[in-house]
């Protein structure tokens, strides 16, 4: 076998490696000269040894948390919510530390279709002003827009999101504990200093497998958009009661669009010392009307808790 070629695992040739690995398998970033975009039978790769990969990703991951284990801003729920305020706070203040924890592995909670598993999205105006601001296309129907497909809105929100270079992501991770801590300014009070995170697949398997202790982010204020509905939804508002900072749900009232969307958008709040409450978790928390298929509201919450978070950080 000539020199400097290496059999692969399927006996064939491959391009050995142009520059010896380092210490921890990098190439000096320099890119071999074997790469071929080549679409008639030889596109070659650059090469690489697996180890990298590994450690691409590991580094950059954990760097984060140990990074943002100290927090500006906590926003739990990755909904149309926490990423419109998300949005609205990473925009106007690109030197805070925002922070997203989002339970599921894909961000977007209930924005990825309409109603019924139906795709369009509606949103009542002005909360299409949002929507201009972001640049997603709609058709307008006089008293509200709708956008072609939920999936256009979400995808678009959150690429601008991630985007942000002071805004970072920990999807698949759940909220499940908050910190609360007397309040230095006034110690017969309570506030919430931060969150207690896990994996989800751990935090929904306590159950099963005991002593798989959390990790902890702190931050100054937290805005909780958590939702109504599913495996955890409206957390923090049934956190709040189960410690006893809060007396009684006020449990979702049922269905009323024009009562619903203002009073969400007009409730978005610090609710206890620390923690806003933004999105449907309201509804659950404050015993608001639910709107079913119809977004703007969520829009709107969400750059209400932006604006109610710098008004605590002005402080
Ligand atoms: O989309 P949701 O559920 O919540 P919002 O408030 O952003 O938007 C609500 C909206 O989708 C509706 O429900 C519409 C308007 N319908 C109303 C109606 O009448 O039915 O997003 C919440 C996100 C989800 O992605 C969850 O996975 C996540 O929060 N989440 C959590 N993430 C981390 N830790 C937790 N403990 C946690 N709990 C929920």
């Amino acid at each position: 076998m000539a020199p400097g070629i290496i059999a692969d695992s399927f006996g064939e040739q491959s391009p050995v490696l142009h520059q010896k690995a380092n210490g921890n398998g990098a190439l000096n970033g320099v890119m071999s000269p074997d790469v071929r975009e080549d679409y008639e039978g030889n596109y070659q790769f650059a090469p690489i040894e697996e180890a990298q990969v590994s450690r691409a990703m590991i580094k950059r991951y954990f760097d984060m948390m140990y990074d943002r284990a100290v927090s500006d801003v906590v926003i739990i729920g990755a909904g149309s919510a926490g990423l419109s305020c998300a949005y609205h706070l990473g925009n106007t203040q690109p030197d805070l530390k925002i922070t997203i924890i989002e339970a599921n592995v894909a961000p977007g909670g209930g924005a990825w279709l309409g109603g019924q598993l139906m795709s369009p999205m509606v949103i009542r105006k002005p909360a299409d002003r949002f929507l201009d601001e972001v640049g997603i296309p709609y058709e307008d129907e006089g008293n509200f827009v709708v956008v072609k497909h939920a999936a256009l809105f979400t995808s678009t929100l959150l690429s601008k999101v991630l985007s942000m270079e002071n805004v970072v992501l920990f999807n698949a991770t759940s909220v499940e504990d908050l910190i609360i801590l007397p309040d230095p300014v006034d110690l017969t009070r309570q506030r919430v200093a931060g969150v207690v995170t896990n994996w989800t697949l751990v935090s929904l398997n306590h159950d099963t497998q005991s002593c798989m202790d959390p990790n902890v982010i702190t931050a100054p204020v937290i805005i909780s958009s958590t939702g109504h509905d599913g495996p955890m939804g409206a957390f923090c508002a049934k956190r709040l009661v189960s410690t006893g900072v809060v007396k009684e749900l006020g449990n979702m009232r049922c269905l009323d669009m024009n009562r619903a969307e203002p009073s969400i958008v007009n409730g978005t709040k610090e609710v206890v010392p620390g923690l806003i409450m933004a999105g449907m978790e309201l509804s659950e928390h404050s015993g608001m009307n639910r709107m079913g298929p119809t977004f703007g509201a969520m829009m709107a919450s969400g750059k209400k808790a932006a604006i109610e978070a710098m008004k605590i950080l002005k402080k």
